[in-house]
């Protein structure tokens, strides 16, 4: 059984992930009516990354017993000026989102629900990842320094994601 407080910092929680998937989606429409499609396919991709994130939470609360909500979703930006203003504005969100797991995870300590401690432990790690992805392709870009040709072949890179 999850406390109140639990359940309640577990649903902000799935909000925070649809909200992730919301501005993933705006980016990839963004970079595909800005013809890069090899972007727009990674945002995508992080898209359904996100949901994956929302779902097994929502899981996780059934499973517990608890009840989910699923509260409006805040508005996202629609546009950006570069390739590299988008991962920086991806890893400030991803910076967020993992302020929130902490707080989340300092909060299952407070109340001594070390089965929510444990199933966090993957969203730990996959902020990690997400972060340091984000910062690698920043690099990328940074070395690229607005060359055309350079984004082209990080366009091609990107797109291959599955
Ligand atoms: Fe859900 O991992 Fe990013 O936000």
């Amino acid at each position: 059984m999850l406390s109140k407080k639990v359940e309640e910092a577990l649903n902000a929680q799935i909000n925070a992930e649809f909200w992730s998937a919301y501005l993933y989606l705006s980016i990839s429409v963004h970079f595909e009516s800005d013809g890069k499609p090899g972007f727009a396919k990674w945002f995508k991709a992080q898209f359904h990354e996100e949901q994956g994130h929302a779902s097994k939470l929502i899981d996780y609360v059934i499973t517990r017993g608890g009840k989910v909500t699923l509260a409006p979703i805040k508005e996202v930006p629609t546009s950006w000026d570069s390739p590299l203003q988008a991962f920086e504005d991806t890893l400030k969100h991803e910076q967020i989102v993992t302020g929130y797991i902490n707080k989340l995870v300092a909060l299952t300590r407070e109340e001594s629900d070390y089965a929510t401690e444990s199933f966090l432990k993957w969203y730990i790690d996959e902020q990690v990842e997400e972060e340091s992805t984000a910062t690698a392709i920043i690099d990328a870009l940074k070395g690229i320094n607005g060359n055309g040709l350079g984004i082209f072949f990080l366009d091609k890179e990107l797109g291959g994601r599955k």
